[in-house]
Parts: C-alpha cells; structure tokens; sequence
C-alpha cells in the first residue's frame, strides 16, 4: 500500500485539559491506526480555534508550505471542523481535509466487525454527514450555474435529506432488534449466577491483553487505537475460582466525537450488569490520572453509574522508574501488574475475589505431602466432605467460605521457599 502523507494540526486553548501536544500526539496515533503516515505536527496557542481557518493566517501559510515540501495529501485537524471551516480549508489548501470525528469514525468502521457495530458506525457517518450536507448542495448549485433561487441542486440536497432521515430511522429500528437479542443473552449469562466482572479503560491500556491472559481466549489485540469494539465475554481459567466471566469493552478516547456516544452507550451498558470492574489504567502513561478522568467523564456523560471498581495499574514493566510510579499512584491503587505477564492472572483473580460477597462454595485441594500446613489450615477454615490420600498427595473436598477458599488455593500454587 502506498503511504499517505498527512499533517496533523491542533490549537491549544486556555481551557483545554490536555497540553496540545499530548492531545496531538494522540491524534497521530489515531491518524496510524487509520492507514496514514504523518510526517509532521503544526500546533498554535489561540483563545479558541479560527471560526473560518482553525488556525491563524500566519501558520495556514506555514502549512502550505509543508504540503508542498512534503507532498502532503491530508490534513487533519484535532477538532471537529464546522462545514464552513472545512470549507474554506479545502479551498485555500487543496488537499482532503478531515477532523478528529471523521478519523475516530473511520476507524471505527474499519474495525465494526458484529451486526450491532455496523449499525452504529453507519448511524453515527449519517449524523456526521446530515449537518455537512449544505456543502454538497453548495457544490452542485455552482455546477449548474446558479440559476435561479431553488436550482436541482437544492432539489437534490431535499432528496438527499429525506434519504439519509429514512435510513436513520430504519437503523434505529434494526438497532433496538439487536438490542433485544443482546438482552435475553446476557440475562442467560446473569442466569447462570457466576461472577461477572468487565474491563474498562482509555483506549490502548491493555484491556484485551489482560482479557487474554485472565481467559487464554484469542481476542484482538494491537498497538493501535480502538483495537476493540465489540464486548466479549469468557471465563476466567484459574485455579482460585471456576465462575468467573470476564467482559472486554471499548476503550475511552478524550474528545469522544458526540455521534458516537450512543454506539458507546450501548456496548458500556454491560458493565452496569457487571458486579466488578476492573478500571485498567497506563501507568507508563504520565497522564495517568487525565485517562481515568476522561473514562469517568465519558461514563458521567452517559448516565452509566459504576458497581464496584478495582483500579488495576498496567504496564508497569514500561514505567521509566516503577519505584516512582508505584509511589506516585498508590493513593489510587496498589495493584501494579504487567497484562502481558501470565503471572499477573492469579493477583486480579484474588483481588477480585476480595471484592465478592461471601459466600461458601465446594472446592477440591490437592495438597502434596510436603504441604500439610495448609492441609489443616483447609481442615480448621472449611466443613471436610471426603478425603483422599493417593502416593502423590491428598486429595481434599470441602466447602469453604470463597474468598478464604481462594487464599488458601493461591497459597497452594506458590512456590515454596
Ligand atoms: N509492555 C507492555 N505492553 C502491554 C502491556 N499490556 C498491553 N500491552 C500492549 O499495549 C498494546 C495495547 O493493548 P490492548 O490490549 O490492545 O489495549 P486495549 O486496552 O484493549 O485497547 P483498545 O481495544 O484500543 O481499547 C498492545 O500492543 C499490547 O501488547 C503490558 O503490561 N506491558
Ligand atoms: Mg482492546
């Protein structure tokens, strides 16, 4: 595939939360993920963006000179454009122009890979479109010379309007028949009474990393924004408990384009059915604490309110100086774990079991012979149902309260000193 050169372009506004070059940043991340190869960053400090240009004269002339340099074919801009301005850039700068929103929902159609996804991508490309439309229009009546006040062209915006509100509504009605199904399938899985607990977080945190390694199951993951769309869920394969399903989610993204809220909203009403989630959080990231605002922003937004939630810390093996990180985030969290480290299963898995109601369940030990000091801790902690004793070890059942049940098991598996 031959490479497109874009230019990414941002303002940075007094009020904005992030530094513009962090939130630019991730804009080329975005704009790699779409297929893009950026070869270059334009970023200006202004009160608000330029209501024609986005940005001031001065740097759209510096741009110019960029595209004609680096033979640029893309420009985007980290906000979403108004018609007008995109207009106008287009005009001035003759390349395609696109914003933050058109990037994420690209993305997001590239990656739809359910019914539901594609529904929601088209959904959220036709209200992008809808206020855009006038452009087209505009196109069309100069083509015909403008004639008159009402030429074909407006004739067809009138068409292409109804057109585009026929479809919404036909996907809105497909949308509620998904929906329905989605429903009754996890009312299936609640039925089944084990522990559900779902993955949330920014974008690229390693949710899905952390899903694989919690389930051994094979879930798309890659070093790329919005890897995933689609909730997921499986059980957990661990030794401390055998009922635990875990979900993965979609991952947060500040300036969350507001088209997409409603393809958000549904995939993240999972984790209100949820009895844990697990907030993955970057801690190689410096802005740490801004990707956990964002993902909770995103969530207030939506009026989805949070059951219990356990901060996980991920990629600590990244973290320049993890003394320094683990010290600057304990008062969020303690739990630090590399997703990537198969080792990291049984501590989310106890740390989750901390969390669940007590409750007694049967469990089965396999207790080596040289282990007989948590033979009786089991014995005193549990009520015996059958022992037996084979060359190897002794063979235990017991029901025992769930979280103890799987201190005791962990212990079990630990090497011994
Ligand atoms: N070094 C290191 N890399 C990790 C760790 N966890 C995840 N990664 C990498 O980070 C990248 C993103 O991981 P994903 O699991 O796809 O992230 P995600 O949160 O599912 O991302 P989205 O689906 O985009 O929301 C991948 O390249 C992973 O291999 C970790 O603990 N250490
Ligand atoms: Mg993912």
């Amino acid at each position: 595939m031959t490479p497109i050169p874009c230019l990414c372009v941002g303002v940075g506004t007094p009020k904005a939360d992030w530094p513009v070059a962090v939130s630019l940043a991730e804009l080329g991340e975005l704009a790699t993920t779409a297929g893009l190869t950026v070869m270059g960053y334009v970023s200006q400090a202004r009160n608000a963006p330029n209501r024609l240009s986005y940005v001031g004269s001065g740097k759209l002339a510096l741009i110019r000179d960029m595209i004609a340099e680096q033979d640029i074919a893309v420009v985007i801009c980290d906000d979403e454009l108004t018609p007008n301005q995109q207009r106008h850039l287009e005009n001035t700068l003759q390349v395609k122009i696109l914003d933050r929103t058109s990037l994420v929902l690209d993305i997001f159609s590239q990656r739809a890979r359910t019914k539901e996804a594609h529904i929601q991508i088209e959904l959220a490309q036709l209200r992008y479109l809808q206020p855009r439309l006038r452009r087209m229009w505009t196109h069309l009546s100069r083509l015909g010379g403008g004639i008159g006040t009402r030429g074909p062209g407006e004739t067809q915006l009138e068409v292409d309007r109804r057109q585009i509100g026929m479809r919404i509504e036909t996907l809105k009605k497909m949308l509620a028949k998904v929906r329905v199904s989605r429903d009754s399938q996890r009312k299936r899985r609640l039925a089944t009474g084990g522990l559900t607990v779902a993955l949330m977080g920014y974008t690229n945190a390693g949710k899905s990393t952390l899903h694989h390694t919690l389930t051994e199951s094979n879930v798309y993951q890659e070093n790329a924004l919005f890897a995933t769309l689609d909730p997921t869920t499986r059980l957990v394969k661990s030794p401390l408990a055998d009922d635990i399903l875990v979900t993965d989610t979609v991952g947060f993204i500040r300036k969350l384009p507001h088209q997409l809220i409603d393809a958000f909203r549904s995939t993240l009403e999972e984790m209100m059915y949820a009895d844990i989630i697990l907030h993955i959080v970057d801690c190689s990231n410096p802005y740490w604490r801004d990707l956990m605002t964002t993902a909770y922003r995103v969530l207030d937004h939506l009026n989805i309110t949070l059951p219990q939630e356990i901060v996980v810390f991920n990629k600590i093996d990244l973290a320049p100086d993890p003394v320094l990180t683990r010290h600057a985030c304990k008062d969020v969290s303690t739990l630090f774990i590399s997703a990537t480290d198969p080792n990291s299963r049984d501590r989310i898995v106890q740390a989750i079991l901390q969390k669940r109601p007590h409750t007694n369940q049967q469990m089965v030990y396999r207790i080596p012979y040289n282990r007989m000091r948590l033979y009786d801790m089991i014995h005193r902690n549990g009520q015996v149902v059958s022992v037996e004793h084979t060359p190897e070890a002794i063979i235990l059942t017991c029901v025992i309260d769930a979280v103890i049940g799987a201190q005791l098991m962990a212990e079990l598996h630990a090497p011994l000193d």
